[in-house]
């Protein structure tokens, strides 16, 4: 038995489109892998205070009988065969390999979360991935990769904070939204009032999250991490990721 899985690429440190093309042919190779299809290359901004350059990002599908631990491990061997080197959060990296969708399994352990939780709100993910998954399936949000996709496309983008602190809530939709293009953010009591159902909800603290997630309108939402150095930066990471507009390469 197979397993219908898809791959987000990444880099940008060296010849990233170079060490994207040794990565899949190394895919293709692996016995208990089959069909691997790439999508094309995308310049995307990168996301993250210590990520630096921009990067480019593509989409890969695949077939394989293997488990998803160990089509992990495969991965991974794959990124430190690029030079990869665990050090700073979000650094410069020649090759980060994400597994996105395995099937329609959700695997949540210490080492691997399917669906990538973060895969539907970043363009840099979903705008390759919809070039040749357009049509697979989100277990946990119920929505083809096409229709996240496209959930970002409206601009205004419509998003909602929400978090115990209307104080912090206030200073962050006052201080962040200016500096982030085309999005409207409103406060949790502006949501109700609101024709259009927000494209994502980003919850300042896990309570909120623990308390909104639970209710289906609401599972496109995030809670923003608390270790990240300021709520600010977090939030301009995640706005980021959802506005870019990611520009397809063309081929060499
Ligand atoms: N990956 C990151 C951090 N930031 N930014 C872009 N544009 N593309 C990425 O793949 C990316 C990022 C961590 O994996
Ligand atoms: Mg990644
Ligand atoms: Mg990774």
């Amino acid at each position: 038995m197979t397993t219908d899985c898809l791959i987000a690429l990444g880099g940008n440190v060296g010849d990233v489109a170079a060490t994207i093309a040794n990565a899949v042919a190394a895919l293709n190779v692996h016995p208990r892998i089959e069909q691997v299809g790439l999508s094309g290359l995308y310049a995307t901004t990168p996301v993250g205070a210590n990520a630096s350059d921009p990067f480019l990002n593509a989409a890969a599908t695949l077939k394989t009988s293997l488990s998803p631990l160990e089509l992990l491990d495969v991965l991974q061997s794959l990124e430190s065969a690029a030079g990869r080197k665990r050090t700073v959060h979000w650094g410069p990296r020649p090759l980060d390999l994400d597994l996105i969708l395995f099937g329609e399994q959700v695997v949540s352990c210490e080492r691997l979360q399917v669906p990538h939780p973060a895969c539907w709100y970043r363009r840099f993910v979903l705008d390759p991935s919809a070039e040749i998954a357009a049509g697979m399936v989100h277990p946990v949000l119920g929505e083809t990769v096409g229709e996240l996709r496209e959930r970002l496309l409206e601009r205004p983008l419509l998003i909602a904070l929400a978090g115990e602190d209307d104080g912090l809530l206030s200073r962050l939709i006052a201080e962040v939204a200016p500096r982030c293009g085309d999005v409207h953010l409103i406060g949790p009591a502006e949501s109700g009032a609101q024709l259009a159902a927000p494209a994502m909800t980003v919850c300042l603290d896990p309570a909120t999250h623990a308390r909104l997630a639970t209710s289906p309108p609401r599972r496109r939402s995030i809670c923003l991490p608390q270790s990240a150095d300021s709520p600010q930066q977090a939030l301009m990471d995640v706005l980021t990721s959802a506005l870019d507009v990611p520009v397809r390469q063309s081929p060499r």
